[in-house]
């Protein structure tokens, strides 16, 4: 969906917007924004970006022609909490967490900071997956509450050339807990056979996501990597332990009150990862 010219210009969801985006989530797995963040601060992360990726292609000795992670080029990595990935306009963004807070109340966590990016020259896509495994393994009969939100944030214009996330919506989210256990049938074989669709979309768009939404990388035929931020949100109740993001401490302490709330549960005072 798009968001009004009125909501660009004042930063502020609409009730009904909010509304619609909740239920989506709830119904339908996920919701997507398109073109929300201005291109000159999406052309700035992108830049920043592929600094990280060439370091990663460097230090691991990969090559795109000889392919890795099982021919599917694709590079999950950890971002550094620093400009301009950590902007409140990324991990607090007016958009975002209106919907995050109402799924996953107002004392929700930022809990993960990181990208995932479809290399060129893949030859395979990712295995059908959800991102969170089951808490009660085969014991659960249930359909759980959500837990986790993901954000994503596409650096570039993703189509259909350049290794589109696949996503299987309209209920997968909704399974009970067995179906993300290491015993459950294998989605791969099933989603052959269910509906999804590639989720192309310009750059500056924000997707918002059940983590058990049904999901795979695809590969890249373009020559530029297909960038994207991977944010998680969690439910606070569902946190019991200290989180890993370090968040040296002056920039914890430029935050507003919101977003250090946000990363309370996080390693503040530890300097940025090294990339
Ligand atoms: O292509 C994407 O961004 C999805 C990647 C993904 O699901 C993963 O690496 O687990």
């Amino acid at each position: 969906m798009r968001l009004s010219a009125e909501e660009l210009a004042s930063g502020k969801l609409k009730p009904e917007t909010t509304e619609l985006a909740v239920q989506l989530i709830r119904i339908n797995g996920y919701v997507l924004f398109e073109e929300v963040l201005p291109r000159t601060q999406v052309d700035q992360l992108n830049c920043h970006m592929s600094d990280k990726l060439a370091n990663f292609m460097t230090k691991n000795n990969f090559t795109l022609e000889e392919g890795f992670h099982d021919g599917t080029n694709h590079i999950g990595l950890y971002l550094p909490f620093e400009k301009p990935f950590c902007e409140e306009s990324i991990i607090a963004n007016p958009f975002v967490l209106p919907i995050v807070e109402q799924i996953l109340g107002s004392d929700c966590l930022l809990t993960y900071f990181a990208s995932n990016t479809s290399m060129p020259k893949g030859t395979k896509p990712q295995k059908v997956h959800a991102d969170m495994g089951a808490r009660f393994g085969d014991q659960c009969e249930a359909n759980l509450p959500i837990t986790n939100l993901i954000v994503n944030y596409p650096l570039v214009d993703v189509t259909l050339e350049n290794g589109p996330m696949e996503v299987w919506p309209g209920g997968t989210h909704l399974h009970p807990d067995k179906w993300y256990s290491s015993n459950a049938h294998d989605k791969s074989v099933l989603a052959e056979h269910m509906h999804s669709f590639k989720a192309v979309m310009p750059a500056g768009s924000i997707m918002i996501r059940d983590d058990r939404m049904w999901h795979r990388g695809t590969p890249n035929g373009s020559d530029q990597p297909r960038t994207n931020i991977a944010m998680i949100y969690s439910l606070a109740a569902a946190i019991h332990r200290p989180g890993d993001i370090q968040i040296p401490q002056e920039t914890y302490d430029a935050f507003t009150e919101r977003t250090k709330r946000l990363v309370r549960n996080e390693r503040i005072g530890v300097p940025v990862i090294e990339s």
